[in-house]
């Protein structure tokens, strides 16, 4: 497996130089300064790409080649998007980066309620708490259908959170469940965040589907032309949120996804994270029955509550079993004769990680110590 770090690029607060000092051998990133929808140009590229060799590294993965909402919602002439992602991904490979990481969620990415969730011994993580999603959904959003989406328990929750709430404290909670939008994205308003949900209604599961269906028959075969990979990162959380359908959070979605378009090509980005904080999903047995279609990993570890409500916990523990996952990705790297590139995906803010104004979720020591630890398991195993 080939150690790799995300960077945010040039206005990421961890520098290249810095990066090298944790081990990592390769880069993860994207051009978040460009619009979703717009084509990355060969000279944009080239000049990211000219930075991180410069620093000693290589350019792994593209992370994240977004999807427009056009795209996912069907909705318009989709002739010119899927051009400017076909020639983005054509500029890509003329600089010979071919490993194209994407999403496919609705409207939102990583979606948490609080950014400092306190730990037991010092530090802080990303929490997501099911009651204040909720009071977010009814009392924030005022969403007419959510109080069918909750059990009584957490509407209650809920309702005592947002009549104890602040100003303070609403906005702090918006600005959380924004904070997974990467780069350069603009945070959504509660208005216009109404407006987007809106946008969306009568989108059902199987029109996303049929959508998501849609974008594979455009890019793939352009995939398979270039020599490239594509791997679809799964919802985080695994569970439709907001009211939106979310298609790609178990083993049997991802089972729909391979079979759409059922090619190397088409892959996935293995985030035991995100998987893991649904308490059906089985971590290890989803890396071992699509093993030989990841060609990315994300390692890192949850702990669940009965409510819904889950944080994340340091790399090795919580309620996924780190080393078997491990041991499954380099299985199906010995099958395959592959090196999948990994990174540790988010990490706890420890010692002075809160004053150096990183990305929510990317801190420096917190993601080095992940590192360290998932070193340690993959020379153990080897
Ligand atoms: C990432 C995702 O920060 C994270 O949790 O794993 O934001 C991921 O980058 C995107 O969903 C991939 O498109
Ligand atoms: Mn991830």
């Amino acid at each position: 497996m080939r150690e790799t770090w995300r960077w945010f690029g040039p206005q990421d607060a961890i520098t290249l130089p810095q990066i090298a000092q944790t081990g990592a051998a390769g880069i993860v990133t994207a051009l978040h300064e460009i619009p979703y929808g717009e084509v990355w140009t060969s000279g944009a590229i080239a000049t990211r790409h000219d930075m991180i060799k410069a620093a000693g590294f290589t350019w792994d993965v593209v992370e994240s080649l977004p999807i427009h909402e056009a795209i996912k919602k069907g909705e318009g002439d989709l002739t010119p998007l899927f051009e400017n992602y076909r020639q983005s991904m054509a500029n890509l490979a003329a600089e010979g980066i071919t490993t194209i990481c994407y999403n496919f969620m609705p409207v939102l990415d990583w979606t948490r309620t609080d950014l400092n969730a306190p730990l037991a011994r010092g530090g802080t993580c990303l929490r997501f708490s099911a009651p204040r999603m909720a009071a977010f959904d009814i009392h924030m959003l005022g969403r007419e259908a959510a109080n069918d989406d909750y059990d009584a328990e957490t509407l209650q929750a809920a309702t005592e959170w947002f009549e104890a709430s602040t100003e303070d404290t609403r906005n702090e909670l918006l600005n959380a469940i924004m904070a997974g939008l990467p780069g350069a994205f603009d945070r959504y308003s509660i208005p216009e965040l109404q407006k987007v949900l809106a946008s969306y209604a009568g989108i059902s599961r199987d029109d996303l589907r049929q959508n998501y269906k849609r974008f594979l028959n455009e890019v793939i075969p352009t995939a398979q032309e270039l020599g490239m990979k594509l791997c679809v990162h799964p919802d985080d959380p695994p569970r439709d949120i907001l009211g939106l359908p979310r298609i790609v959070s178990n083993g049997d979605d991802i089972d729909w996804i391979m079979q759409a378009f059922d090619a190397p090509e088409n892959g996935l980005t293995l985030c035991s994270g995100s998987l893991g904080a649904n308490p059906a999903n089985d971590v290890p047995e989803i890396a071992r029955s699509f093993g030989e279609r990841i060609h990315f990993a994300h390692l890192r570890n949850v702990r669940k509550d009965p409510d819904g409500s889950f944080e994340e916990a340091a790399h090795l523990t919580g309620d996924t079993d780190m080393v078997a996952v491990i041991d499954e990705l380099l299985e199906a790297e010995s099958k395959m004769g592959t090196t999948i590139p990994f990174r540790p995906d988010h990490g706890h803010d420890l010692l002075n990680d809160a004053d150096l104004g990183t990305q929510a979720g990317y801190p420096l020591i917190g993601r080095l110590r992940g590192l360290a630890e998932i070193r340690g398991v993959i020379t153990a195993l080897t």
